[in-house]
C-alpha cells in the first residue's frame, strides 16, 4: 500500500474508532529512532532490572539503542554522551552517577539540538532547559517512607533506638535525597538517632564491608540499619550473621528497591522491609523519547508510582514481582 493510501487508510480508520482494535503502545508508535543511553554501570541488581527494561522497551518499539555502561565514572558518561552527539542520534537518555559537573555537556547536547531525557537520578545545572524531563522516583518520599516505617514498628519500644545508615552512591541523588526524607521523618523524635553514616556506594560488597566497620565500632549498641538499597542491606546481612547477630531481630534491616533479594532476605526473616523504587522505566522512557524527538511537550517530570513491601507481605507478593 503506498504512503497515500495508507494515510487515508489511517485517516479513515481513525474516524471509525476501528484504528484501536490496531493501535500499539504508544510508546512504540511513530517513527524509529536512534538512541544513545548512557547507564552509570551495574553496581545493583536495581540497576541491571533498568538496563534491561530499557533495551527490552526499545526493542519492542523498534527503536535502535546505543548503550554505554559507565561503570561507576562520570567521566565516561560525558565521554558517552559526546560520542552520541557526534553519531548525531535522535535522543540521548542519561543516568546521571551524580548531581553536578553535566553544565557543559549536556549544553553541547543542547547546541546539536539533541533533547536529552535524565533516568533514575536527576542533576543540579545552572540551565534547566539543557534537559527535556526527568523520569525517576521521588527519593526523598522513599526516605520518608523508610523513616514512617521504623517509628510505626518501634512505637511501643522504650530508650534509644540507635541507627546505622549505610549511604548509596556520594553525590548521587538518590543518596542526597534518601538521607534527607529519613532524617526529616525521625528528627521528629530524640529517640532515634544516626550514629553511623557512611557511604557503601550502593553494591552489596561495599555494603558488607562497611557494616563489619559498624559492627567492630559499635557492636551491640546498634539497633536498626537503614540502607540506601537493598543491596547494600544484603551484603550487610552477611556482616551481621558472620558477627554472630540475627539481622531482622537483633538488627532491624531496612532497605530501598525491592528487588528480588530483598523478597528472598525477607522471606528468610533476615530483613523486615523494603521500599520500592522501581527500575522498570522503559516504557515510559521510549514514550518520552518519540515526544521529545517531535518537539512535544513533557512535564518535566514522569514520576514512578511505589509502594513499600514490609516482611509480613513479602511472599504473598513475591510471585508478582517483575524485577
Ligand atoms: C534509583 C537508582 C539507584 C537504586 C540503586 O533510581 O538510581 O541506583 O536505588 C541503584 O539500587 O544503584
Amino acid at each position: 500500500m503506498n504512503p497515500m493510501k495508507r494515510r487515508s487508510f489511517a485517516a479513515m480508520l481513525a474516524g471509525t474508532g476501528l484504528a484501536c482494535m490496531w493501535a500499539t503502545p504508544a510508546w512504540s508508535q511513530g517513527k524509529k529512532l536512534v538512541i544513545g543511553f548512557a547507564q552509570t554501570g551495574a553496581e545493583s541488581e536495581w540497576r541491571t532490572a533498568n538496563t534491561d527494561s530499557v533495551k527490552s522497551a526499545a526493542a519492542a518499539a523498534g527503536h535502535e539503542l546505543k548503550f554505554s555502561d559507565a561503570q561507576q565514572k562520570q567521566e565516561n558518561q560525558i565521554k558517552a554522551i559526546r560520542s552520541f552527539i557526534a553519531q548525531k542520534v535522535d535522543v540521548i537518555i542519561l543516568a546521571p552517577l551524580v548531581t553536578t559537573g553535566w553544565d557543559t555537556v549536556l549544553k553541547e547536547a543542547k547546541a546539536a539540538k539533541i533533547p536529552v531525557i535524565l533516568e533514575s537520578r536527576n542533576v543540579v545545572v545552572k540551565d534547566p532547559t539543557t534537559w527535556t524531563t526527568f523520569v525517576g522516583s521521588d527519593f526523598v518520599e522513599e526516605g520518608r517512607r523508610a523513616g514512617k516505617w521504623l517509628l510505626e514498628h518501634t512505637k511501643n519500644t522504650t530508650g534509644d533506638v540507635n541507627i546505622v545508615e549505610l549511604q548509596g552512591t556520594v553525590g548521587s541523588d538518590p543518596a542526597i535525597d534518601r538521607k534527607k526524607g529519613f532524617d526529616e521523618v525521625i528528627k521528629a523524635n530524640p529517640r532515634y538517632k544516626v550514629i553511623r553514616s557512611q557511604t557503601a556506594d550502593f553494591t552489596r560488597a561495599k555494603g558488607k564491608e562497611v557494616m563489619e566497620a559498624f559492627l567492630k565500632a559499635e557492636g551491640k549498641k546498634i539497633n536498626v540499619l537503614y540502607a540506601h538499597n537493598d543491596d547494600m542491606a544484603i551484603g550487610a546481612i552477611q556482616a551481621i550473621e558472620e558477627a554472630g547477630l540475627k539481622p531482622a531481630k537483633d538488627i532491624l534491616v531496612i532497605g530501598v528497591d525491592a528487588v528480588k533479594g530483598a523478597f528472598e532476605a525477607m522471606i528468610a526473616g533476615k530483613m523486615n522491609v523494603s521500599v520500592e523504587c522501581s527500575p522498570l522505566l522503559g516504557p515510559q522512557l521510549m514514550e518520552a523519547a518519540v515526544k521529545a524527538k517531535a518537539g512535544e511537550p513533557l512535564p518535566r517530570w514522569i514520576k514512578s508510582i511505589e509502594g513499600v513491601f514490609p516482611a509480613e507481605v513479602a511472599a504473598k507478593e513475591f510471585p508478582n514481582r517483575k524485577y
